[in-house]
């Protein structure tokens, strides 16, 4: 793998780093400058790096050849002199030309914020599906740059690149190894989704719902899918701890024995990577696969941590990104769970648990609150995955939502079906029922999935 990341070689676990955020003076709706920087130093220490100066750095504007201005240039190589650092982070993005000339400037390797987080998911991958993703995603940013400096040759020359010339033919040559590369690369990937059985998948997901977890990275996705599934996930305070997804069953409570029970007790739930703001499209574009599983799912658990400084623009940006797979606030498929109450004062815990109980009832015409945007549009519950608290609500939200989906079947069995009658009446609700001399013709709600297992049992009728 690490062939791949000529962008990033030389980056040593416990190098000594500098990490900067620029802020851009006008930018007056960005994030709040403190929580963008402590990010991107959470993100540094992700892969190990040793945090020797944290800052954020006002531009008056961008200036094309570095970033920075030349003052602050001058600054920052004095900062990195007197820390002895190594490496600089930069928590935007860089050009190519950006990236070069503050390496010669600085005299140290520079990454930007796209670098550093494909270097996290290079160093989390577990999977062969994994590594291949993030391979791709990093094959993808790096033709990106060369795209970049091409173009900027291109027009150096006034239009007529296409005559050729030795710099030129390099890049094309390089960015045909590239394309190639990414060609067989998703080939890989494709062979890998086969094998891995999607059909198994399928059929899975036809028999049992299944229950996504979605959030903002360290919102404790991991730490709930252990509480909820007695699974062993790695929970960590740490960014992006999970990056290849995991499947569990487990069953709700209230689910009878040998897959039966009532509808669409027994679920298949499953934890994946976590979302960050300016997630870089390269990497969108090489877990759409992984997304696509969110899209499939019959419940999205957006999992948050409401006591997170910067909370709202967390959910913002995960909305995004839903937003971006067809998931809209308004998807009924969608339950917000706010984690993390053990964090909060009680009286603000009882605040919250009010203010979830009254969306939650008010679910099916969701109305804007206090004027903000409306809410997850299944409901919303106020949880601590780690003391247990307010699970039980989750669960029974769950519940509920998962029967909420019934729908009516008109189905016709021969009177002497005794066997398929009874397990649509244990199963489902026959809300109508006409009787001819040989036949009974009924109308039941049944749970998508249990009309699955129906057919499958006793075929079509
Ligand atoms: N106090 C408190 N801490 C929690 C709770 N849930 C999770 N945490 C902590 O939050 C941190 C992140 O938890 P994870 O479960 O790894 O979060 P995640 O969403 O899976 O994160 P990534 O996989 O990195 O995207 C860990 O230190 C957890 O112990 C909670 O309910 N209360
Ligand atoms: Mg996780």
């Amino acid at each position: 793998m690490t062939e791949i990341y000529t962008d990033m070689d030389g980056i040593r676990h416990g190098d000594r780093a500098v990490v900067l955020n620029p802020v851009l003076k006008s930018d007056r709706a960005g994030r709040a400058r403190d929580g963008a920087l402590e990010e991107c130093v959470g993100l540094a220490r992700a892969i190990d790096l040793e945090i020797a100066h944290a800052a954020t750095v006002a531009l008056a504007h961008t200036v094309p050849a570095t970033l920075f201005g030349k003052g602050q240039v001058a600054q920052i190589a004095g900062i990195i002199q007197d820390m002895g650092a190594t490496l600089v982070v930069v928590n935007h993005a860089l050009t190519p030309v950006q990236q070069r000339n503050l390496e010669k400037d600085l005299k140290c390797k520079v990454i930007d914020r796209t670098g550093l987080i494909l270097e996290i998911f290079g160093a989390r991958a577990r999977t062969r599906e994994g590594m291949l993703q993030v391979e791709l995603a990093a094959l993808n940013y790096q033709k990106s740059r060369l795209v970049r400096s091409w173009t900027h040759l291109e027009r150096q020359r006034g239009g007529f690149g296409f005559l050729g010339g030795p710099g030129e033919s390099q890049l094309e040559i390089d960015r045909r190894l590239i394309t190639n590369r990414i060609a067989r690369l998703r080939d890989d990937l494709d062979q890998v989704r086969r094998t891995r059985g999607l059909q198994r998948d399928a059929r899975q997901r036809a028999e049992h719902p299944t229950v996504a977890l979605v959030g903002y990275t360290n919102a404790g996705k991991s730490t709930l899918f252990n509480r909820l599934t007695g699974a062993d996930v790695l929970a960590k305070n740490m960014l992006f701890a999970t990056l290849d997804p995991t499947m569990r069953g487990m069953k709700l409570p209230g689910a009878k024995k040998g897959g039966g029970g009532n509808s669409a007790h027994e679920i298949i739930i499953s934890d994946t990577v976590g979302f960050i703001s300016d997630l870089p499209t390269h990497l969108i574009e090489a877990f759409r696969a992984t997304l696509e599983e969110v899209q499939l799912a019959d419940i999205i658990l957006h999992v948050r941590d409401i006591t997170h400084p910067e909370a709202r623009a967390q959910r913002d940006a995960v909305m995004d990104i839903l937003a971006d797979l067809g998931i809209g606030a308004n998807d009924e498929r969608l339950i917000e769970v706010q984690n993390k109450i053990d964090l909060l004062p009680k009286d603000e815990r009882k605040f919250l648990a009010a203010y979830a109980e009254r969306i939650t009832e008010e679910t099916g015409h969701v109305i804007p609150i206090d004027g903000l945007r409306p809410e997850a549009h299944g409901g919303i519950v106020g949880v601590s995955a780690t003391t247990g608290e307010g699970i039980p609500q989750l669960l029974a939200l769950l519940e509920k939502r998962l029967s909420a989906r019934n729908r009516a079947y008109d189905i016709t069995l021969s009177l002497a079906d005794g066997a398929a009658l009874s397990w649509l009446h244990a199963h489902g609700k026959v809300v109508a029922r006409r009787d001819t001399k040989t036949k009974t013709h009924l109308t039941v709600e049944l749970d998508a999935a249990d009309y699955g297992r129906f057919t499958s049992k006793f075929g079509k009728k």
